[in-house]
């Protein structure tokens, strides 16, 4: 017998199905569509590690289950390459990222196809190539016509070590997101987008998304809708009112001082009137070193000054209370004030506290009468607050607001806590602003008492230029080459010293004018690269009208959780604006949303060079073979949870589908000779079972549960021996998606089909189960620890040992109870119980 030469039959397989094209998506067809998206890769130098492919190989999967449903399938591959790592790949080998760049396209792909994808190649993108960019440019400038571009000139994130400007989302814990460097305020001139104008949008769109629960809860809470009301104090003394903001409008009474944020604004109309301004202004100075985690963080000490010489006057009572500045009041959260009320608020008390600053209680408990410990933060009944005494904390929160709309010095409010979205880069490997900035233009402009600053004109080195957006048919904007692509170290972007770039030609009036030196941060190719996939060639839109129509929602989307806000937000604030100018026509773009568990090293760390204990694929795929690789990636753990790489477990896929061949191997001689043999029935149950298995597991991400029951199903067939052809097909159809070169070499063994008339397994009908044939049983299957009832089951017939337990694993009652414990055995009563016997 012929042993299976994997490496032989996975290089023939990959050339003949490219030969013959059998991954190429039609445009648009009768047949439905399906669109599976990974989210694409940032080409960096290292390659790609074992942990890459895992969510490739799960939309490979349902790719080509799709594709024998009968649906005409997109599932694309690109690259996003801009960005700051591989513009540090660049640096430190000291080579022109673009070249860079390549290479490393080059060698991914290499490793992508060893592997034997889907991917329709031919619509391959690359958000570096001008001919992408471009539109990337594109959809900015019509952000800039409908106002949602601006300058703006308010302190941002800065990294000292990666040298540059970065947007809030791109800061963990006040810490740069890629080096940890702690993230520090620097007052730079930036483009930022309005995405607050759509964060209500935003929000309310979660509701319609299939997508796990965890992801929609950290996208609300980046979005941070938060509802109160904003009261006006007016300043002794003056016509000037200072604004807080309140989601806890009950506690109005005990308001006892009020605080604004060292950046606030009205500061500085009041210096004449503030005593101590000298050591106020030394407090400020301090104040904006700092980051805000160590401002807001409760186990800090809190700080702060009060403006001596005056006071506000608190609306509802008419008392005057002290004005203090203190870092911890954001400035861009709210108004940059807030009223303080020490007896139910943790923050203001501890600085009540310190600054022996009067405590009043408004709020007592619902179940008491007592007071309790303070400050009491929880909602409750209302005390010493005048006619609103008695009332619960939410009643109060209408009526009081209703009486201070009545008087006119207090509104409701909604704050967001999400900003607008900083969008430039002091690098030099980003997406060029489409922007120039004309002197000549501002010169000649008869109406300067209408533009904006920062809308229409800025002002550069002392001196106002309009801001003059490049005309469409000037796109793109290309990257100029360059010999020095390092951060100057300055707030200054690498492109400002080109000078034969930075200086070119007004589009308006033909004279010289300056190009806009940032480039546009990592994100925003990747905003709309889902779109680009659907029509690529395209030069004349992003894409077709037409097109996008048929193809959108993308209706999966699998990637890492690490961009349930950045990204997953980005790209549909950017969705929704393109649904706004009419270039699609949905609201929302991706459906369903999957995130992949980290595959980790043997050692349980993270796969890193610097651990020295990163396993390759090519090396898998060498050893073992690319369906190996793909069986293992999926039947290691579920799909959604971390797991440790172990290379055993790919050893013994290898046997699995070695068995398989051998089987096969004797079957298939066999049957060609002999039509008598009959269906065994115990074999069709078996086989029909299977079919609705896998086809439930592949949609609902369960891949280990549908290898595990491919398994079962080979056991039985090597067991009875007695199988049918249609068994045999059966069978092959269902885990070809899964090891797709050994299905096809089998599968074409049995056809017998002369290579002209190729026709892959893969055009292949999928396989239908007989709904009569599996009579559905239901079991309810227990699970003991030690002997005792713990939990139960629904499970199908035929569960087997290791199924029975991964599934007890699995549920968070019996974690519960073997949590640090050892397993010493397990005893499996076939259909009934599985019982786990611990260490006590
Ligand atoms: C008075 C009060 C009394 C408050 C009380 C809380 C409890 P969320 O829910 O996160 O929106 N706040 C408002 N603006 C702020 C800023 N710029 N910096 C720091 N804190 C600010 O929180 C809203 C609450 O956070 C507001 O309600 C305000 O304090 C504070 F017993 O007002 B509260
Ligand atoms: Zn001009």
């Amino acid at each position: 017998m012929q042993a299976y030469d994997y490496q032989k039959i996975e290089k023939k397989w990959q050339d003949i199905w490219d030969k013959y094209h059998i991954y190429k998506t039609e445009e648009i067809s009768t047949k439905p569509k399906f669109y599976v998206l990974d989210m694409f890769p940032y080409p960096s130098g290292a390659g790609l590690h074992v942990g890459h492919p895992k969510g490739y190989i799960a939309t490979d999967i349902v790719a080509r289950m799709k594709m024998m449903e009968g649906y005409n399938v997109l599932h694309p591959m690109g690259w996003d390459a801009f960005g700051l790592p591989a513009e540090n790949y660049a640096i430190e080998h000291k080579i022109h990222p673009r070249i860079a760049v390549q290479d490393n396209i080059n060698r991914f792909k290499e490793q992508l196809r060893k592997i034997g994808f889907t991917y329709d190649w031919s619509r391959e993108i690359n958000t570096t190539d001008p001919e992408y960019y471009k539109w990337t440019q594109w959809i900015f400038l019509q952000m800039y016509k409908k106002g949602l571009a601006y300058l703006s000139d308010e302190p941002v994130n800065w990294c000292p070590h990666c040298k540059t400007v970065l947007a809030n989302e791109e800061v963990i814990q006040g810490k740069c997101e890629r080096c940890g460097t702690p993230v520090i305020k620097k007052r730079i001139k930036e483009w930022v987008l309005k995405m607050t104008a759509y964060a209500d949008r935003l929000l309310k769109g979660l509701k319609t998304l299939n997508w796990e629960k965890s992801i929609i809860e950290q996208q609300k809470n980046w979005i941070g809708r938060s509802e109160g009301a904003e009261i006006k104090f007016m300043i002794t003394g003056s016509q000037l009112s200072l604004d807080v903001f309140t989601t806890r409008l009950d506690t109005i009474f005990g308001c006892t001082y009020v605080v604004i944020a060292p950046e606030h604004k009205i500061i500085s109309s009041l210096r004449d009137k503030i005593t101590n301004i000298d050591e106020v202004d030394r407090y400020i100075e301090i104040a904006q070193n700092k980051s805000d985690l160590e401002r807001t963080d409760l186990a800090k000490e809190k700080s702060g000054k009060e403006l001596k010489g005056i006071k506000a006057i608190n609306p509802f009572t008419k008392e005057e209370v002290s004005v203090f500045v203190s870092d911890y009041v954001l400035p861009y959260y709210g108004t940059g004030a807030i009223m303080a009320v020490p007896a139910h608020d943790e923050r203001d008390f501890e600085f009540a506290k310190k600054y022996n600053l009067p405590i009043k209680e408004v709020i007592r408990p619902v179940d008491s009468h007592r007071l309790s410990e303070l400050p009491f933060v929880e909602d409750g009944i209302l005390i010493n607050s005048g006619k609103f005494n008695g009332l619960t904390s939410s009643q109060a929160r209408k009526e009081i607001l209703e009486f201070g709309e009545k008087n006119k010095f207090a509104r409701k409010a909604v704050h967001y806590k999400m900003h607008d979205w900083v969008f430039s880069r002091q690098r030099y490997w980003g997406e060029p602003f489409p922007i120039v900035y004309c002197r000549q233009c501002y010169l000649d402009c008869k109406h300067k008492d209408k533009l904006v600053l920062n809308k229409d004109y800025t002002v550069i080195d002392g001196k106002e230029y309009m801001i003059v957006p490049v005309p469409e048919k000037d796109l793109p904007v290309k990257l100029p080459e360059v010999k020095k692509y390092e951060p100057t170290g300055t707030t200054q972007s690498p492109l400002a010293n080109i000078k034969n770039w930075i200086q070119t030609k007004c589009p308006v009036c033909g004279k010289p004018a300056l190009r806009e030196a940032n480039t546009m941060p990592q994100w925003a190719g990747s905003c709309w690269y889902y779109l680009r996939y659907i029509d690529p060639h395209n030069d004349k839109e992003l894409v077709s009208f037409e097109k996008q129509k048929y193809w959108l929602p993308v209706d999966l989307y699998v990637g890492g959780a690490e961009h349930a806000t950045r990204h997953l937000l980005y790209a549909r604030f950017w969705h929704k604006f393109l649904y706004d100018i009419g270039v699609v026509s949905t609201k929302e773009p991706f459906k369903e949303l999957k995130h992949v568990g980290l595959i980790l090293a043997e050692d349980g760390r993270k796969m890193s060079k610097r651990w020295k204990n990163v396993v390759n694929p090519d090396d898998i795929v060498r050893d073992y073979g690319a369906d190996a690789l793909r069986l293992y990636e999926m039947f290691m753990g579920p799909f959604d949870q971390p797991v440790a790489w172990s290379t055993k477990g790919v050893v013994g896929m290898k046997r699995f589908l070695d068995r398989v061949w051998d089987f096969y191997q004797s079957k298939i001689a066999l049957i060609k000779s002999d039509t008598s043999i009959k269906e065994n029935q115990e074999l069709e149950k078996l086989v029909h079972q299977t079919i609705k298995k896998v086809t439930n597991d592949i949609n609902d991400f369960r891949f280990n549960v549908a290898i595990s029951q491919l398994m079962v199903l080979a056991n039985k067939m090597r067991e009875i021996q007695n199988v049918t052809r249609q068994d045999l097909e059966i069978f092959l159809k269902l885990l070809s998606p899964f090891a797709p070169h050994i299905c096809e070499e089998l599968w074409q063994n049995m056809k017998q089909s002369p290579e002209s008339h190729f026709k892959s397994i893969f055009q292949e009908k999928w396989p239908q189960y007989n709904k009569e044939i599996i009579q559905d049983e239901k079991i309810n299957f227990i699970i003991q620890i030690n002997g005792k009832f713990r939990d139960k089951f629904i499970s199908h017939p035929g569960i087997t040992q290791e199924e029975a337990k991964r599934t007890a694993l699995q549920s968070d009652r019996i974690k519960k109870w073997i949590k640090g414990k050892k397993i010493l055995k397990v005893i499996f009563v076939s259909d009934k119980l599985i019982n786990i016997v611990t260490q006590d």
